[in-house]
């Protein structure tokens, strides 16, 4: 094992892959240490990395966006005049994904899609472009499978993915990936045991997390040869989209939890991982780590020794912590009715797994041991445990591009969450995130005025893209009421647009835990998604795309004490939260037709509610097809052991 090992690693250095894990396998091994030494800081700016690569993101965004606002047809607006002289830095738009699973993935997928200049039909009737002009990404649980997708895979883009039919297989649960070909699946987990095997023999606990992130990879990284097993988060610094700026910021979202405690938005640690760093800008941390050593043992962000470790960061792993809630499937498998030899190697795998709480993704050395700021149970602790991201209510990740030293303008958010009975989402995210400012935890970070679920849902907030903080001058009040004061102005609090999940040709309300998806669903959701962030392929509102520049114009406008076009206005009028309430009762939503209505329809389809794995009805059939294989499958364990 061990020259295999050093032969790999002689490999690499050759090949001059040295960001790949060093072992060129899933096991973290031992690398050089930066010259700096200490691998934290504190969180009281931006990385210099960040600000650097930010300035050459500025130069092709702005082109970008001076493209974008030119098409989007405003009227009394001359677009390179004003990015070039009236934005005095630069105009900054941010977009998040939420969680939902693959529902949030794919629903995502399309509405990413429809602001992507390379989707086929984006530039003409979507809002091809935007995603060219933005500057942060975010993606969290279901969101991020979409976002790390598409950035670790070299910035790949949906229609690509579709037509070249490898990533997001998803017609097989990710529990039973082979279907009836029960030798794939055997292989499958032998791999994902292989793996884990590897990362536990050079020295490192192994998590449920560990199983759910090599598991997904075979989804996400089906190009690579290994499946993404060598594949670091930190290979993004030197992928060439992200050298040459080519793709927005990315940035995952998970919640720091010990075992044993429950978190809400008040308490929870917000974690972001970034091509740099892993950390939090919540005062309980306020750290940052440098997202490459995760692995090395430190103490007080130094490492033990002078010596440092790679590899730890594996893509899938950072995936899979983001989504962390999804290590149930993992664990329910050994309850269904799959085949015995394959039960027993995941027995193996399930059974030696570090016995703490299922949700939690554990990353032992912890990288901010024995440090001076945050609270001591996280860094009196030799390990960090994170969680899920959605975990604290706050399923729409908005909280990094909030930071005010990111001064971000605009976001631009989907929410794909299941929050009402039909599975459709009801801003109880935003109102989390609303609410979490006036906490400790929020730390001077502020967030528009938003209205209870109810009114959400009655004034027919989550049926159409919603602008909330319009007016950046109505937002002084906060200033006041929050218990730490605001380091920003309140034109550094990004003006917010909503765009909640909702059912124009498909039927996207789909649970949470459906776990494959035929092809011909698969594209359903993301047609839908597509449709759902181009008003129905600009065809509900002919000026929504001059609408959505309108909104990106307007803190710099507000800055500038510029006065608003007539169509601006008129477009805020539709678009904007005026402050009004409606909340004696929680109304239904959706039809056909995608507006609000009298009944909470589901169009038919049968819904699989609750958190349990249940055999699909997919899964069944094979199972019957399953025992017709029972011969050859011993025949092909024979082989393999
Ligand atoms: C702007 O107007 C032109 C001409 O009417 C039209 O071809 C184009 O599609 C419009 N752009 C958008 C984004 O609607
Ligand atoms: C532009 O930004 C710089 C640095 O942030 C500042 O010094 C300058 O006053 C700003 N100019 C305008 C016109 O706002
Ligand atoms: C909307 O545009 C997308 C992308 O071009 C296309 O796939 C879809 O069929 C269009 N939807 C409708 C209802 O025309
Ligand atoms: C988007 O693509 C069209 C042609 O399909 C091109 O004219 C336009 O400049 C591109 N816009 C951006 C922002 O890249
Ligand atoms: C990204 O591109 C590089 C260079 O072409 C290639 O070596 C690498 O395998 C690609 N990564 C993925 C995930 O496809
Ligand atoms: C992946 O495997 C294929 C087939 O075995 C081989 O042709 C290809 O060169 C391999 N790619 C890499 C990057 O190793
Ligand atoms: C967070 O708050 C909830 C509700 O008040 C409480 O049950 C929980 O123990 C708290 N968690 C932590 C980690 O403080
Ligand atoms: C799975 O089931 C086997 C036998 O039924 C049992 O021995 C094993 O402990 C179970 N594993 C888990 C992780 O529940
Ligand atoms: C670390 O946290 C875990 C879970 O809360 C706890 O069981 C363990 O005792 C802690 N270790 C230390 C050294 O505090
Ligand atoms: C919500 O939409 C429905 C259907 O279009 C409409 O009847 C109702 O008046 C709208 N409600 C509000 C408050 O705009
Ligand atoms: C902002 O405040 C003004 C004056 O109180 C009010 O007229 C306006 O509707 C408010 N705007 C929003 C978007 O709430
Ligand atoms: C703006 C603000 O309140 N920042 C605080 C965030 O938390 C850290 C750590 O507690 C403080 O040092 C900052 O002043």
């Amino acid at each position: 094992m061990k020259s295999v090992f050093s032969a790999l690693l002689i490999l690499n250095y050759i090949l001059g892959v040295q960001s790949w894990s060093p072992t060129d396998s899933y096991a973290p091994g031992p690398i050089d240490c930066p010259s700096d030494k200490k691998l934290t800081r504190t969180a009281d700016g931006l990385s210099d990395e960040e600000v650097t690569w930010l300035e050459g993101r500025k130069t092709i965004s702005n082109d970008n966006l001076i493209a974008f606002l030119e098409h989007a047809n405003m009227t009394d607006f001359d677009a390179a005049d004003f990015v070039n002289n009236k934005a005095n830095d630069t105009i900054k738009i941010g977009i998040a994904f939420s969680g939902g699973g693959y529902r949030a993935m794919l629903c995502g997928a399309g509405q990413l899609a429809a602001l992507d200049n390379r989707t086929t039909g984006a530039w003409e009737h979507g809002l091809g472009g935007l995603l060219q002009a933005s500057t942060y990404l975010v993606g969290l649980s279901g969101g991020n499978w979409l976002v790390g997708t598409i950035v670790m895979n070299n910035f790949t883009d949906v229609d690509t993915i579709l037509r070249e039919g490898k990533i997001w297989d998803l017609s097989h649960s990710i529990v039973n990936v082979g279907g009836i070909k029960v030798w794939e699946t055997y292989d499958y987990y032998k791999n994902i045991e292989d793996a884990l095997d590897e990362k536990r023999d050079a020295g490192y606990d192994v998590s449920i997390t560990d199983t759910w992130g090599r598991a997904l990879s075979y989804q996400f990284f089906s190009k690579l040869n290994d499946t993404g097993a060598a594949l670091t988060w930190s290979t993004l610094q030197e992928s060439e989209p992200f050298t040459n700026y080519q793709m927005p910021f990315p940035i995952v979202v998970a919640d720091g939890r010990t075992p044993g405690t429950t978190i809400i938005s008040g308490n929870s640690t917000i974690f972001e991982v970034n091509p740099y760093e892993l950390g939090s800008w919540d005062p309980s941390l306020y750290q940052f780590t440098d997202v490459k050593y995760l692995g090395t043992k430190v103490k007080d962000g130094e490492p033990e020794n002078g010596k440092c470790i790679g590899g730890f960061d594996n893509a899938g792993f950072i995936m899979g912590t983001s989504s962390s809630l999804f290590n149930q499937f993992i664990l329910q498998i050994n309850t269904t009715s799959l085949s015995s030899a394959i039960k027993s190697i995941l027995s193996s795998i399930l059974n030696d797994i570090s016995n703490h709480e299922n949700d939690i993704a554990v990353y032992k050395p912890n990288p901010f041991f024995d440090t001076d700021f945050g609270t001591k149970s996280i860094t009196n602790n030799d390990t960090l445990f994170l969680c899920d991201g959605g975990e604290d209510l706050q399923n729409v990740p908005l909280a990094p591009l909030l930071q005010p030293d990111r001064q971000v303008d605009v976001i631009f958010s989907f929410d794909n969450s299941a929050d009402t009975d039909g599975y459709w989402p009801n801003g109880a995210s935003l109102v989390a995130t609303y609410q979490r400012q006036f906490l400790p935890q929020g730390n001077g970070t502020l967030f528009p005025y938003v209205p209870d679920v109810n009114s959400f849902r009655n004034l027919n907030l989550t049926a159409k893209p919603t602008f909330f903080g319009c007016d950046a001058k109505n937002l002084t009040s906060l200033l006041n009421s929050s218990v730490t004061s605001s380091k920003g102005s309140i034109y550094d609090t990004p003006l917010l647009v909503y765009t909640a999940n909702r059912p124009f040709t498909y039927w996207s309300n789909t649970s949470t835990f459906k776990m494959s998806y035929e092809e011909k669903e698969k594209l359903g959701m993301i047609q839908n998604g597509f449709e759902v962030a181009s008003r129905l392929n600009n065809t509900l509102d002919p000026e929504w795309a001059a609408c959505v520049g309108c909104a990106i114009i307007r803190r710099t406008e507000e800055r500038n004490g510029l006065e608003q076009s007539q169509q601006c206005q008129e477009c805020f009028a539709r678009y904007c939260w005026n402050g009004d309430l409606d909340n004696k009762y929680a109304g239904v939503n959706f039809t056909d037709a995608g507006i609000t209505n009298g009944t909470e329809d589901n169009g038919g389809r049968s819904l699989n509610a609750g958190f349990s794995l249940t055999l699909v009805g997919e899964q069944k059939t094979s199972l019957i097809k399953l025992m017709g294989y029972a011969l050859l499958v011993t025949a092909v364990f024979a082989i393999s052991f």
